[in-house]
């Protein structure tokens, strides 16, 4: 464990007061924020130093497995071994049905009023949901000081893979009676377990589960000395059987594996996002024509880019305003920054740009592109160019669009 360094009072101000002691009502507001998109500014820095200590259990397994019956029964658990724990239901496939929400609430309201626990459901229905800000959702009750962050979603596709990525712990439920054995789990999520548990082991045919399961795991590459090894653990939720053993086997692979997955994953993805900036910075200045507008690289990464420039008497037209062309210029530079950043060359396909004002001698002009969606045939970037950044000044919107 890092001892973290005391906040700075400048970063201690982003912080919702409250929030570190675990106020549930800070929490809720500021988690809202945060999933409408309009966390407050400066928390992602003041939260940093508050972060790493929790571990995050995640839970994954078709609709119906029995995940949040056996969330409720690790809370009895995990209370009495002295914990504090917070648990967040993440719906990937928003809007979510009425029906299971509601399942939801009556099987984990048993220690919902508990003093160390908070959940945290999808709000309502067509809700935006936490899984675009899932990590970010996670370092806040990990700030909170929860030791223990159970996140619970749902396993259909891709989604929950990446909202799985946060956990430090993947246990993934499947129940007796899948069909075919346990062909439906997906390869990709058995390949993401630490902890395979067969739910509803009173019923019929969970013996023959975890028999399929453990032959699954055989057929993998066995893990070398030492490396953690994935158990199939029965569990009877009602019952509360099994609930023991499994909280020891999260607690072996708590301490096996660690906590703050999710901090080091960001660390990596900065070193990159670094690499690329530097690089794209490098290619801007080394460009001749973006040398002779005067456009500089301000940042740029996988998926986003910012280039800049001030406006002199060469940009201006007739009218001593800026020639629609240099705009144009800082918009296509910034989008060919962040696509190009992906590693594929990117053409700009499709393009809408509205004009919304003039741009003067003197005002320095920056232009932003994000990639707003990505298939594997398409992606979609939107560029706003404004002066000094200032949204409130923006100039032009284009949303090229290349094919990858
Ligand atoms: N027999 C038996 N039934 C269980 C057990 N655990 C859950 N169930 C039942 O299985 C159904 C689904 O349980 P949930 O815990 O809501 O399953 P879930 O995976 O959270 O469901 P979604 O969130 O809708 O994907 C409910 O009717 C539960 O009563 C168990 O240990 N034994
Ligand atoms: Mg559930």
């Amino acid at each position: 464990m890092t001892v973290a360094p005391p906040a700075s009072p400048a970063l201690a101000d982003a912080l919702p007061p409250g929030l570190l002691a675990g106020d549930r009502r800070v929490l809720a507001r500021t988690i809202s924020r945060v999933e409408a998109g309009q966390a407050p500014p400066g928390l992602e820095a003041a939260l940093a130093p508050h972060l790493g200590r929790a571990h995050v259990l995640g839970i994954t397994g078709a609709p119906g497995a029995g995940k949040s019956a056996l969330i409720n029964a690790l809370l009895g658990e995990l209370l009495v071994r002295g914990q504090r724990i917070a648990v967040v239901a993440v719906d990937p496939s928003s809007p979510i049905s009425g029906g299971a929400l509601l399942g939801d609430r009556v099987r984990m309201d048993e220690h919902g009023a508990h003093e160390r626990v908070y959940i945290r459901l999808p709000a309502a229905r067509g809700h935006l949901g936490l899984s675009r800000c899932a990590a970010q959702v996670v370092d806040l009750l990990d700030a909170a000081g929860f030791d223990t962050v159970i996140v619970e979603t749902v396993g259909t596709g891709q989604s929950e893979v990446e909202i799985m990525r946060v956990a430090d712990t993947c246990l993934i439920a499947c129940p007796p009676g899948l069909g075919d054995g346990v062909q439906a789990i997906k390869a990709g999520i058995l390949e993401i377990a630490d902890l395979l548990v067969v739910t509803k082991a009173d019923l019929p045919g969970a013996q023959a589960t975890a028999r399929d399961l453990q032959d699954m795991l055989h057929l993998r590459a066995a893990p070398a000395a030492g490396a953690w090894r994935v158990p199939v653990l029965p569990t009877a939720a009602a019952r509360g059987e099994g609930i023991a053993a499994l909280v020891d086997a999260v607690q072996a692979h708590a301490r096996a594996a660690g906590s703050g997955l999710r901090l080091a994953l960001r660390q990596v993805a900065q070193r990159a996002d670094d690499e690329i900036g530097a690089k794209a910075r490098r290619l801007a200045a080394a460009d001749p024509f973006l040398r002779l507008l005067g456009i500089a690289c301000i940042e740029a990464g996988p998926g986003h880019a910012t280039v800049g420039l001030t406006l002199a008497a060469q940009h201006l037209n007739f009218n001593a305003n800026c020639h629609g062309g240099v705009i144009f210029t800082l918009a296509d530079t910034a989008f060919g920054l962040a696509a190009n950043a992906r590693g594929q060359i990117a053409v700009g396909i499709d393009a809408h740009i509205t004009f919304q004002r003039a741009a003067q001698a003197g005002e320095t002009l920056v232009a932003r592109a994000v990639e707003v969606s990505r298939s594997r045939k398409l992606a979609v970037y939107r560029v706003d160019v404004s002066v000094g950044g200032d949204a409130s000044k923006a100039l032009v919107r284009a949303s090229p669009a290349p094919p990858i």
